[in-house]
């Protein structure tokens, strides 16, 4: 479990995205990803529905893809149709911009964010993923042709890709 989240404003974005960042550092170091933290929140009432890491869950997982694992084993209802149980304006906190490809070939983030788009009205994230590993991630065009708002938390840039690529040995 995570420590219980610290009173965050309604609309401080940078406050949510230092509390994905610290979710990012509870992440084990793996050299062939990013250790990312992710939040979704409603934000009708100011309230975290569930919050992910890289790795928190067994296999290969997201960060991304944790909360939504987590959710669907909460309400009994499969990923793809979590849109039946999301408040009708989530969004979505994430350090790292979702993937659009993944290295290992399971299904990208983005995908899985997609497939919610009715409630998943924007995706605020910290940092462009580097092109380290999967060259231009085109997460955020895929995104906005869904019809999901993607804005950048500026001011944490340093700090979510130090954390991200801790344990690698050759760092972007
Ligand atoms: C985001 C994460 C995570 C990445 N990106 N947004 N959340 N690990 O939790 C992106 C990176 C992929 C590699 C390797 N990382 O993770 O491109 O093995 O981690 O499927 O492409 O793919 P796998
Ligand atoms: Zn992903």
């Amino acid at each position: 479990m995570t420590s219980p989240p610290p009173q965050i404003l309604p609309g401080d974005h940078h406050g949510y995205m230092q509390y994905a960042l610290s979710l990012a550092s509870k992440s084990p170091p793996k050299p062939t990803n990013y250790r990312v933290g992710a939040i979704l929140l409603d934000i009708s009432t100011n309230s975290i529905i569930t919050t992910g890491y890289t790795l928190e869950l067994s296999g290969n997982t997201h960060a991304e893809q944790c909360c939504l694992i987590k959710l669907s084993e909460e309400h009994q209802v499969p990923e793809e149709l979590l849109s039946e149980v999301l408040p009708q304006n989530t969004v979505l906190y994430t350090t790292i911009e979702p993937c659009s490809k993944r290295l290992s070939g399971n299904r990208p983030c983005v995908e899985r964010i997609v497939r919610l788009a009715n409630k998943v009205k924007t995706v605020y994230v910290g940092v462009k993923e580097p092109e380290t590993f999967v060259g231009e991630n085109k997460g955020r065009a895929r995104l906005e042709e869904a019809g999901i708002k993607v804005v950048l938390v500026e001011g944490l840039e340093t700090e979510i890709l130090d954390i991200a690529t801790a344990g690698h040995e050759l760092k972007s």
